[in-house]
């Protein structure tokens, strides 16, 4: 499908969006305003925007711990960044962080963090819609690493026997910690599982947005009427598995080539392409900042959670677990 100008400026936006906001995380982490993990998904924009661009309005996301650019743009900013924040106006009431956030509204479910452990769930959301004859599907993402988990494969096999509304995501980023995706697996392309199940699996060009939403939106068109499928994005991991991590186990070569992929620049040629200037660009990134810029300083504001609302656990139960998401 053709874009217009104005469509992919829109896209941009987004991808900025997502950088600059996880480059605001990084700037408190190294201040120390933030401490915890933090799986930064900086290089990874275009497969997460792509994504979120394709859900349609009574769709589910399961994301990953390393979502944030695709959340960036899903959520409200204010309120995404009072949770990171730990405030209780967060959309958990800032005890879910980023990690385990999730949201009835916006039609968010939470990550599991024992990876794969989470595939399942993700199926039997989408085995709820289809129960419920919701028209509707779940995008479950998860990482290349996350797929070498017993429990993948018993989820991706049941949904294709219960014939769910529901797509697996790879993010593959090349590593899973300290692992190469070469010494995962024998395959070249892990789209190929879903052979093993009956599905459809398809691998893309992860740092290509367009093509990750057009993949998705006809993914999760056929989902919706009962036709599971993978897909695949390859794309790379710029920083560490986490902020701290030296990644002193990857070759520099290899990283610094990937990084010449880099989701926006990309972007950004198509559009000097149709025309858009300099000054568009840079009025984007001033708008970006000063929303992301605001929101940090709402939820620096805003409200720490009272000791009566940190002891209440029923609420951690029925915010990020309860049976009633959906
Ligand atoms: C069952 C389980 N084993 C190990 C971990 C520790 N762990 C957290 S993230 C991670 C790597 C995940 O790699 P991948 O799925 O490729 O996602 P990425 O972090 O690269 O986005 C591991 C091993 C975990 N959380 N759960």
């Amino acid at each position: 499908m053709n874009y217009s100008k104005n469509e992919l400026l829109g896209f941009y936006e987004q991808l900025v969006q997502g950088r600059r906001y996880e480059e605001k995380i990084l700037g408190y982490v190294n201040e120390g305003k933030l401490q915890g993990f933090f799986h930064l998904g900086i290089g990874q924009e275009a497969a997460q925007v792509g994504v979120v661009n394709a859900l349609g309005h009574n769709d589910y996301l399961v994301p990953t711990h390393r979502f944030h650019p695709g959340l960036a743009n899903k959520l409200d900013l204010k309120t995404l960044t009072a949770e990171l924040l730990g405030r209780s106006n967060g959309y958990n009431k800032g005890k879910a962080f980023t990690f385990h956030i999730s949201s009835k509204k916006e039609r968010l479910l939470p990550v599991n963090g024992m990876l794969g452990a989470g595939i399942p769930e993700a199926v039997g959301y989408a085995w709820a819609l289809k129960m419920d004859e919701k028209d509707a599907a779940v995008v479950c993402v998860l990482g290349d690493g996350t797929t070498s988990e017993g429990n993948v494969h018993e989820g991706m096999n049941i949904a294709a026997i219960l014939d769910a509304p529901i797509v697996f995501f790879i993010e593959n980023n090349g590593w899973a910690i300290s692992n190469p995706v070469s010494e995962q697996t024998k395959i070249e392309d892990l789209s190929t599982r879903a052979i093993a199940y009956g599905m459809p699996g398809v691998t893309i060009d992860g740092n290509d947005v367009i093509t990750v939403k057009e993949t998705l939106e006809k993914a999760l068109a056929e989902a919706r009427k009962g036709r599971p499928s993978i897909v695949e994005a390859k794309t790379y991991r710029w920083r560490g598995h986490f902020e701290g991590d030296p990644g002193f186990y990857r070759d520099p070569q290899e990283h610094e080539e990937a990084m010449k992929d880099d989701c926006i620049k990309r972007l950004e040629k198509i559009l000097y392409g149709q025309g858009a200037t300099d000054k568009e660009l840079a009025e984007i990134e001033v708008r970006v900042q000063q929303r992301i810029d605001e929101a940090f300083a709402y939820a620096e504001k805003s409200p720490l959670p009272t000791v009566e609302e940190t002891l209440d656990y029923d609420q951690v139960y029925a915010t990020n677990l309860g049976g009633d998401l959906l």
